[in-house]
């Protein structure tokens, strides 16, 4: 049993906090276990806006789309993202991302979203199908059983870093999966833990940091390397980076283009890894969308386009799509967007101070929600929104839909029923593993 002790603390705002907790650490092991339900709870009780005390640390949550509101129009001096994620910063490294100034910063979001237009995501679809079609034609075979968010993981890093860095990631990632391996290391640096102690001398930081030379390493001789190429045909996510000019003329820095690549690719990895795992298993669980779902890739892949998958016929798959976004309502990867308050503001005669957090509320499976268009701002923010939406969207979207093609018409799954979130670590994914039977589809 839990020894609950009664603390009433003098409240620095008028925001109703959960009082029944254990000093310092506050509600923090109800959050560890499982936060989603510890903020539904307090939801139920207290309202769409209150506080936790958890680990030293007072965070208020605002919940549901007229509290997330005032989040997401909250400008970086109000509220700021930066001093919020300070914990990545070993990882991502220093001066990119959440680590420069607001101005700066917003000009590298600019060039990341300039390496994601259109054009770029048009060319994208084949190299994602082209990785994909080597990897189940190396790797699966005709038929066996594997852990499906392992397998997802693997084909992401592949797929991602193709689309970032071209061929010349082929040779690292190759080498007995060396980069792979750094890149796990590195990210075990970026757990739950770090986010409450992003100081705690870990034994994992210090292998966190020896990862992290390596894997500079690695890309900084990928740039050097670029420079010295004469091949003018390679127009990626680097090349965008690498001939972007800051407004005052001047170029980012080797080391700034190292972090915001170590970025991207865990941006692009895990969420997308975890989002197509949990499809599948939603619309193996649901017959009547898979079928509906292959009927679209039958109609507008194979008949329409002679098997051919390319960026228009994916944008017309609409029910995968509505699959996907429902299957990132009741799974967010992220399940927390934060944001440190820098100034108090106000929400419904409250003040809010401190750490502001958010979330969303689990419901049934339904992606025909989607069919019809709910205008309620901030009702769906899997992607964030405002200024610090998300600028992978449409490439992480993309992405899934990609691999599901080359999948599901290769082969017929066979698995066990949706399984459980696992909330111990940053992004929180299906508790693996989640084993799948496997074999290959006749051709008709
Ligand atoms: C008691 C461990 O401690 O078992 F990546 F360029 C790249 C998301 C920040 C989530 C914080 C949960 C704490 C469980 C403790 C880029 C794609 C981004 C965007 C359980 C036993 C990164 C911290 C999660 C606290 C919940 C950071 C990501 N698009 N990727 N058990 O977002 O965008 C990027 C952006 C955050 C959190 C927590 C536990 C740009 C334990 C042990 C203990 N949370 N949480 N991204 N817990 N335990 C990203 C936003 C940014």
């Amino acid at each position: 049993a839990l020894l609950v002790i009664f603390v009433f603390k003098k409240q620095p705002s008028n925001i109703p906090p959960i009082v029944e907790t254990i000093p310092f650490i506050g509600c923090f092991i109800q959050f560890a276990k499982n936060p989603l339900k510890l903020v539904r709870d307090s939801y139920d009780r207290l309202g769409d806006i209150f506080t936790l005390h958890l680990m030293g640390f007072k965070m208020t949550f605002l919940v549901g789309p007229e509290a997330q509101a005032v989040f997401f129009r909250g400008t970086d001096e109000e509220l700021s993202p930066k001093e919020a994620y300070r914990f990545v910063i070993p990882v991502f490294g220093k001066g990119v991302v959440y680590d420069s100034e607001t101005e700066i910063m917003y000009e590298q979001l600019r060039f990341v979203k300039n390496g994601l237009v259109l054009s770029q995501l048009k060319k994208a679809v084949g190299i994602i199908a082209e990785e994909t079609e080597k990897y189940f034609e190396m790797k699966w075979g005709d038929s066996g059983e594997i852990d499906l968010l392992y397998e997802m993981n693997k084909l992401t890093i592949l797929t991602a870093s193709r689309c970032l860095m071209g061929k010349s990631i082929n040779k690292s990632l190759g080498q007995s999966g060396e980069l792979a391996d750094l890149y796990h290391e590195l990210e075990e640096g970026l757990n739950p833990i770090s986010f409450f102690f992003p100081n705690l001398p870990l034994p994992s930081f210090k292998k966190r940091d020896a990862a992290r030379a390596k894997v500079a390493a690695i890309f900084h001789s990928i740039i050097q390397e670029r420079r010295k190429s004469t091949d003018d045909s390679v127009d990626d996510v680097l090349y965008t980076l690498m001939n972007s000019k800051y407004k005052d003329g001047t170029i980012l820095e080797d080391e700034q283009i190292v972090g915001l690549m170590i970025g991207l690719l865990f941006a692009g990895q895990h969420t997308s890894s975890i989002t197509l795992t949990y499809s599948i298993f939603y619309m193996l669980n649901n017959l009547e969308y898979y079928d509906e779902v292959m009927k679209d890739i039958k109609d507008i892949v194979q008949d329409e386009n002679q098997g051919e998958i390319n960026f228009d016929a994916l944008k017309r798959m609409n029910r995968l799509e509505t699959v996907i976004r429902e299957v990132l309502r009741l799974h967010p990867p992220l399940i927390f967007l934060m944001r440190k308050v820098m100034e108090p503001m106000e929400y419904k005669g409250k003040t809010i101070q401190k750490v502001t957090s958010l979330l969303f509320l689990h419901n049934s499976f339904n992606p025909r929600r989607f069919d019809v268009e709910d205008k309620t701002p901030f009702s769906f923010i899997a992607f964030g929104g405002g200024k610090h939406g998300c600028p992978g969207e449409n490439f992480g979207i993309l992405q899934i839909k990609t691999i599901w093609t080359i999948l599901s018409q290769k082969y017929n799954l066979e698995l066990g029923p949706v399984p459980p979130t696992d909330f111990t670590s940053l992004v929180a994914g299906p508790k693996g593993p989640c084993m799948v039977k496997y074999s290959r589809k006749q051709k008709k």
